[in-house]
């Protein structure tokens, strides 16, 4: 980065009892942040699926992992943020669905040198997220209830120690996803309410 502040928010979710994150809206909110406050949103699991079908020389190993519900190594998905980044000219970005471990926050900060602003986290039932995903019909290999679970339990043990570091930084901002999408809405702009274009 040069000498202009550039903004970051990561984007992660949860359900109430035992966390999580896959399908608790968080590609959905991250679209109508886009369109209200100006931000460039990144998906890490869409660059990294758009990777495969790029057929690039990691496309195997990561298609492998994803189908496990594993996390792609941080080289790989830090590398493609950072391009991504550099990329859109842009200065506000929703980094969605990263960092999802320990190893992805540290290679992220070291290599870009940015902290996050905040974490906007997505509570929601594990329930309730699995018939999201079920229902999603967007043709993805890992929408399968197999995947899903292995997905939720990667989830709970990777990645919640991540959230517990920027909690204890006073840097995360909890949003209840169980309501309609308009509704959960209501509440994210409140918390975005500070990058008012
Ligand atoms: N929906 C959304 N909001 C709703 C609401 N309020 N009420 C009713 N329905 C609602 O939403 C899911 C579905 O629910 C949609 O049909 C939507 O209309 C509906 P969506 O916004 O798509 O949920 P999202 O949280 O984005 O779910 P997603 O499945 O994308 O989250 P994951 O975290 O599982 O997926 P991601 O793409 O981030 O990662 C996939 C895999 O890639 C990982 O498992 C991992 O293997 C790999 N990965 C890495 O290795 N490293 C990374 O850094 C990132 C990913
Ligand atoms: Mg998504």
């Amino acid at each position: 980065p040069g000498d202009k502040k550039i903004t970051v928010v990561f984007v992660l979710g949860k359900r109430s009892l035992l966390e999580s994150g896959p399908g608790s809206g968080k590609g959905t909110q991250c679209a109508k942040i886009v369109e209200n406050f100006g931000f460039t949103h990144l998906s890490a699991g869409d660059l990294l699926r758009a990777e495969i079908k790029s057929g690039s020389e990691n496309g195997s190993m990561i298609s492998n992992m994803i189908m496990e519900g594993k996390i792609v190594p941080s080289e790989v998905t830090v590398e493609l943020l950072q391009k991504a980044m550099l990329e859109s000219g842009n200065d506000k970005f929703l980094i969605d669905g990263f960092p999802r471990n320990e190893e992805n926050r540290a290679t992220f900060e070291n290599v870009t040198k940015i902290e996050p602003e905040f974490i906007l986290f997505f509570n929601c039932p594990e329930e309730e997220m699995e018939q999201r995903l079920l229902s999603r019909n967007q043709g993805r290999d890992d929408d399968n209830i197999e995947t899903i679970r292995k997905r939720f339990r990667v989830f709970v043990e990777s990645s919640i120690p991540v959230v517990e570091y920027y909690d204890m930084k006073g840097k995360v901002r909890k949003v209840d996803a169980l309501k309609p999408i308009d509704e959960v809405f209501e509440a994210v702009k409140a918390v975005f309410d500070p990058f008012h274009v």
